[in-house]
Formats: structure tokens, C-alpha cells, sequence
């Protein structure tokens, strides 16, 4: 399997996450990726390759004109406004305030368009988020052309960016853009499974009204973990969409033995809807030793997992989304990888 990866993640390397009151290094950094890519090399999955350019004009039809515009200036307007630290949000348009005018301020800008305060921007934000999102087009182009499968190591992750949001460490929805790329491409049905431990609200909120492209997420409850606002199992889609959202939200300590149910049965919708092609939000905090997350499954659950989503037999692209156990992230990651390879 061919992975697509950008040096260019480096870019992107906030100093600071706002963590239970004070400032920490962020969880989600650029060593996570180094870790992925050391154990590609130790298990011989050594097609690497850089992605090619960003198909901009796809970014641009998926997301919100003046959210991209203010991911591509923050950085200069903050800096104009005379502010020596990262943009990090804390205001909101929380309820009963007007969630429909951007502000002109810049400390406005970034809460009208961020969804949660724990994500920094610097000045390489910006290049690193669409070093990542090519890498999630590169590897859709590479499936679209004919290989069973590719993995984007995107860095940043992008399954909690919505059309107009960023948060949760993500600024453009990778795996949302993979899946429209499989659309254009010709697939009349594309399936996203997040098993990421958070909820995948961003690529929920996105096809959320679409009958072309289901979503089936496995996570954490709402009640109990991030992004907290959504991810419950009565959301199942409106409009044209009814039907074709499944959420599958289990509680702390959840293990292999709940996880492992919920994913045959989120692949037994998946394959009731009749997609012709998959992208996995591949993150692995589902781990038992992640530091910001309540699942208990080991390393082999996650080859396990691999295994079932590659008996599903469909052209399949993986988008690197998170995982904080920093050392045990390459092999968990690559274990979903060698489970779908030999299924
Ligand atoms: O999948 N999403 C994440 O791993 C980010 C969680 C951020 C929690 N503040
Ligand atoms: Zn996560």
C-alpha cells in the first residue's frame, strides 16, 4: 500500500494547547508522524511518496469562502494587531449571540471560526493543513486510478473541521475531501467510517444531508468526551441524508468486545447502503494507553480491525487522523494497514 506524506506537517507546530487550565505542548504533534512512518519503514511498507499539489478548487467547493480566507490570513492579521503569542480562541458565539456575522476584529474572526480553544494557529498552520488535505487527494487520485488501497498520513488530522470550523486540532477535513474526490471520481456511493476514538462531527455536519455518502462513526459518548455537542446515536441524517448517519457511542472503558460489535455492525450498514468505495478516518486513540482518551483496546485490536474493514472488500483510502500514545502510534496505526493487506 502506497502512503502520501508531506514534510510540510512540520510547518505546523504549535507550542502551546490549553489543556485543564494551562498551557501544555500540544498532544497532537510532529513526532506522532515520525512514529507512523518509522514503523512503515520497519514493516516494509516503504512506498512513500509526497503528494502532488492541492487541488484548491476541490477545497474551495467543500468549505466556506470566508473561513478560508481566514485560515490563509490569521497568522498576518494577528501578528498586524500586535499579538506575540499563537491564536487561540476564547470567545464564542455561544447560544442566544448571532452565529451569522463574521466579525472584522481578528479575536472575533478566530472564535466566530474555531468550534473548541485547544487548537493554536501559527504561522505555518496554514501550508501544513493543505500539505495535509493533498495528501488525502494524492492518495484518492491513486485509488481512483486503480489500487485497492492508499494512506494519507495526514497531519494535521481533519475529521472535526466542518465547512466553516476549525478545532480539535483540525483545520480542513481530510477525509471529507477524499470522499467527495471518490464521488467526482465516479463512485455513485462512498462510505466514511471514523473509528477514531473522538466523534467525527466535522464529516458528519458535512454530509449530513446527503444521501450519497454515509457516515458511520465509533467514539466516545457525547456526555462524556470530546467534541461533546454531537455524536449521539438519534443523529442518523435529515433531509435526503435520512438514514445515512450512524453513530456508535460507548462508554469509558469500552474494550475490543463492544468496540469490535459496533464496528461489524457499522461495516454491515456500510455494506447495506451499497458503497462502492470506503475512506477510513484512521485514528487510533481507541488505544488504552492514550493520555486523552476512555477505550481499552491493545495493539492487536487495531490488526483485528484492519482485517474486518479489508474484508469489506472495496477500494479504500485511509486518512490519518489522531492518537497521542506517541510511541505505540506507528504500530497501531500500521496495524489497521497489514490487517486490511491480508485480511
Ligand atoms: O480525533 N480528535 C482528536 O483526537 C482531538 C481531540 C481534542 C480534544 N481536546
Ligand atoms: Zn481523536
Amino acid at each position: 500500500m502506497r502512503t502520501y506524506f508531506s514534510e510540510d506537517h512540520r510547518k505546523h507546530f504549535p507550542q502551546a494547547e490549553l489543556y485543564g487550565g494551562e498551557f501544555v505542548t500540544p498532544f497532537e504533534r510532529p513526532s506522532r508522524a515520525e512514529y507512523v512512518l518509522a514503523r512503515l519503514k520497519d514493516r516494509g511498507l516503504t512506498d512513500i511518496v509526497p503528494p502532488a499539489a492541492p487541488d484548491r478548487a476541490a477545497i474551495t467547493a467543500m468549505c466556506d469562502a470566508g473561513y478560508l480566507s481566514f485560515l490563509e490570513t490569521a497568522w498576518a492579521e494577528w501578528k498586524a494587531a500586535g499579538y506575540a503569542g499563537e491564536i487561540i480562541a476564547n470567545c464564542w458565539p455561544a447560544r442566544r449571540m448571532q452565529d451569522n456575522r463574521p466579525p472584522s476584529h481578528i479575536d472575533g474572526k478566530v472564535g466566530y471560526y474555531a468550534l473548541a480553544g485547544e487548537t493554536a494557529i501559527t504561522g505555518g498552520t496554514w501550508d501544513a493543513a493543505l500539505a495535509s488535505a493533498a495528501c488525502a487527494q494524492s492518495a484518492t487520485a491513486h485509488v481512483l486510478g486503480g489500487a485497492n488501497a492508499a494512506f494519507a498520513l495526514c497531519r494535521p488530522p481533519g475529521h472535526h473541521a466542518t465547512a466553516d470550523m476549525y478545532g480539535g486540532y483540525c483545520f480542513i477535513n481530510n477525509a471529507s475531501l477524499a470522499a467527495e474526490q471518490m464521488r467526482a471520481g465516479g463512485a455513485a456511493r462512498v462510505a466514511v467510517l471514523d473509528i477514531d476514538f473522538h466523534h467525527g462531527n466535522g464529516t458528519q455536519d458535512i454530509f449530513y444531508d446527503r444521501g450519497d455518502v454515509f457516515f458511520a462513526s465509533l467514539h466516545g459518548q457525547p456526555q462524556n468526551a470530546y467534541p461533546f455537542f454531537l455524536g449521539f446515536a438519534d443523529e442518523t441524517g435529515k433531509g435526503a441524508g435520512d438514514g445515512t448517519t450512524a453513530n456508535f457511542a460507548m462508554a469509558p472503558g469500552t474494550g475490543f468486545d463492544i468496540w469490535g460489535q459496533a464496528l461489524d455492525e457499522a461495516i454491515a450498514r456500510i455494506t447495506g447502503f451499497g458503497a462502492e468505495a470506503l475512506v477510513v478516518s484512521l485514528g487510533v486513540d481507541a488505544y488504552k494507553d492514550d493520555p486523552i482518551s476512555f477505550f481499552k483496546l491493545d495493539s492487536p485490536a487495531f490488526l483485528e480491525a484492519g482485517r474486518r474493514i479489508g474484508r469489506m472488500g472495496l477500494p479504500t483510502v485511509f486518512c490519518m487522523e489522531g492518537g497521542y500514545a506517541i510511541e505505540a502510534v506507528g504500530v497501531n496505526t500500521v496495524n489497521v494497514l497489514e490487517g486490511f493487506l491480508a485480511p
